[in-house]
């Protein structure tokens, strides 16, 4: 087999990362950030899913693209001096990629970051690597890290825990550990008690590891930066007692601080299985007890628990710099990476004005909530169309009439025929061919004052009389006076001759449900005169709605007076009249293209043609 490379990683490394893993990859950058690296230790992406492209990164305040590649083959051809692989392929398709990975020369080290990938591909792997003097890291681990220099995806976890443990730079202890969990740990434990963490590698939890406990110990033996090594193992396997013979042996010179958890496990009657696959002992040598002691009896510092650790740690590392071995180095404070939005927000770091408020709906929940209302108790409650109408436009629970009304009003102005000004543009619309948003959104566009949209003109006229006293007569009189059509007055085909069964409807409805309805009989009161006049001047449909709404606004005890005003103020009884004859557009669209109705043209002898006289000069 070919020898393996003693330095992994350097201030210059630069990976490939197998796998979308855009957080662990923005990791990595400001880790490579806060180390002040010349450039970003992640060189591209490979992820076989998607086409070539470019993913987009910070670097420190700056924003730069890092390329996808969807070939392996391609990858590696544009970036050469790429070495380190970080495989966070699944652990279906780890052993394949990892296997194509190797037939890379250029790869010298690749993490393998999945959990549970079977023996029997992890040994294979294992024995290829050996072969072609590849490094191996994992599976079933987070990775490791070198401070100052680089990282593997999301070792050391958030950017605060790598200041808080000064990862930035490096020190001069180097660890070996079972998991990041471990890893973690013990980055915190060596970045108070010592200079800090030299380099530090999780092996991974399975019972076959890429790479085992001596073959760190031993690079960091000969690696001149190392003064003391740490080694964090657990019960389970025998790989700790050859650390013990290479002190014996002389091998290991530098000092070795150790500990194997797990010693808890001589508490329980039958073997544990602690959370990796490989932690449980399977006889008397793998226990932590039995390692422990072996270590120490070899040389290596072990401490009576794992509480004692650091003060161990804290005891060689002095012991170190007093003999002169380590010269502790001037810290410099590294440069400062701006904090992601999201996570400085959800710290309560920052706040920021909102662009958008909204008071009607709320889908980031388990549950879709209308004006606070879940959705399931909408319907559990059944409040039918109305309610929900009630919950978005007025914010408010309104009482069963309401809805009821409500319903009732969207069901009576749903549809009046093909000839009104809606329904025919809808239809003309349809029959040149377009789609049924574009129909639809034609025939709504000629509701206004004179067709359907005058419901809140009705309203605030009429209110507005009605609330400064004056008299039906007066009203008539001094819109007649300022040249003022009464706005829900007057109809092009109904009369009071031929009356408008939806107003009767509605009517019946109101006088028999509504607590009040003084400005409906106001508004029935100016009908009169204006019908003594013109027999098709009768509160119409428009109207009717307008000034009901009113009252239903000012009496079902759900708004205060204000509120109810500002309601007919901002427009929102047209809404009505928009929403109900949607249904009859939708429909009148829906019936030419059934009906097959070709294209529209109007016929000339409709048309009367008034053109000037033609003048000749
Ligand atoms: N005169 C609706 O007019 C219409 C008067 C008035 C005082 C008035 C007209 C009007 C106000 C707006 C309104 C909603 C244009 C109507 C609807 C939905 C629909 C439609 C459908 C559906 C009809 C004749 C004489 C003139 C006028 C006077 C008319 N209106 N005076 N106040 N409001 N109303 N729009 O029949 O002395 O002879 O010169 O603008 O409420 O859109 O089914 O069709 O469901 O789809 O064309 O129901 O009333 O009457 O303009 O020839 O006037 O009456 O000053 O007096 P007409 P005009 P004079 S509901």
């Amino acid at each position: 087999s070919v020898t393996k490379a003693s330095t992994l990683f350097t201030k210059h490394t630069k990976a490939l990362v197998w796998g979308m893993q855009t957080r662990a990859v923005q990791g990595m950058l400001d880790f490579d950030y806060v180390c002040s690296r010349e450039e970003p230790s992640v060189s591209a992406l490979i992820y076989p899913f998607t086409g070539d492209h470019k993913q987009k990164f910070y670097w420190g305040h700056k924003e730069i693209l890092i390329p996808v590649y969807k070939n392996m083959s391609d990858a590696m051809r544009k970036h050469p001096d790429v070495d380190v692989l970080i495989s966070f392929a699944s652990l279906r398709s780890a052993f394949e990629s990892t296997m194509e990975t190797m037939q890379y020369p250029q790869i010298r080290t690749i993490a393998i970051i999945a959990e549970g990938i079977p023996e029997a591909h992890t040994r294979k792997i294992i024995k290829a690597a050996d072969e072609k003097g590849v490094t191996l890291i994992g599976p079933a681990t987070v990775g490791g890290i070198k401070p100052g220099c680089f990282k593997i995806g999301n070792t050391g976890g958030m950017l605060d825990n790598i200041l808080a443990s000064k990862l930035y730079r490096s020190g001069s202890v180097a660890y070996v550990s079972r998991s990041g969990g471990m890893s973690n740990e013990l980055n915190n434990i060596i970045s108070r008690t010592t200079d800090g963490v030299f380099e530090g590698v999780a092996i991974g939890g399975d019972r076959y590891p890429g790479s085992v406990f001596t073959d760190h110990v031993l690079r960091y033996q000969d690696t001149p930066g190392v003064k003391m090594i740490v080694v964090l193992g657990e019960i389970g396997g025998t790989e700790e007692y050859k650390i013990g013979q290479a002190i014996k042996q002389g091998r290991i010179t530098k000092p070795v601080v150790s500990w194997c958890i797990g010693t808890c496990a001589t508490m329980f009657s039958s073997e544990v299985q602690f959370g990796h696959a490989g932690a449980c002992a399977n006889q008397a040598s793998e226990t932590a007890v039995a390692k422990n002691k072996a270590l120490k009896e070899a040389g290596a510092y072990v401490p009576k628990s794992f509480d004692e650790l650091g003060e161990i740690i804290k005891s060689v590392y002095d012991g170190l710099v007093s003999k002169g071995v380590i010269q502790p180095a001037e810290e410099v404070p590294p440069p400062t990476v701006p904090m992601d939005y999201s996570w400085a927000r959800e710290l309560g770091l920052i706040r920021k004005p909102a662009s958008f408020m909204t008071s009607i709906c709320d889908e980031r929940g388990q549950e879709l909530l209308y004006a606070g209302m879940p959705i399931t108790e909408v319907f559990k409650s059944e409040i039918g169309l109305g309610g929900t109408l009630g919950l978005l436009w007025f914010q408010r629970r309104l009482p069963k009439y309401a809805c009821q009304f409500i319903e009732m009003c969207l069901m009576v102005t749903a549809d009046h025929g093909p000839a009104v000004s809606g329904a025919h543009n809808t239809i003309v619309c349809a029959r040149a061919g377009k789609d049924l948003i574009s129909s639809l959104t034609s025939g709504l566009l000629t509701i206004g004052d004179r067709f359907g949209g005058a419901l809140d003109a009705a309203a605030k006229q009429f209110s507005h009389a009605f609330d400064s006293g004056m008299l039906p007569m007066e009203f008539v009189n001094k819109m007649k006076k300022d040249g003022k059509l009464i706005m829900g007055i007057g109809h092009r085909v109904k009369s009071i001759n031929n009356p408008d069964m939806r107003v009767q409807i509605l009517k019946d409805f109101v006088k028999q449900n509504f607590p009040s309805s003084q400005l409906l009989d106001y508004a029935l009161e100016v009908e009169k005169i204006t019908t003594s006049k013109k027999p098709n001047l009768i509160l119409n449909v428009d109207g009717f709605i307008g000034v009901t709404f009113v009252d239903l606004l000012r009496t079902c005890g759900g708004f205060t007076r204000d509120e109810a005003d500002e309601f007919v103020e901002i427009g929102a009884l047209n809404g009505i009249f928009v929403l109900g004859r949607s249904m009859g557009f939708i429909g009148h669209y829906l019936d030419q293209k059934r009906l097959k109705q070709g294209l529209y043209r109007h016929p000339w002898d409709d048309i009367s043609y008034v053109l000037p006289e033609h003048m000749s000069m």
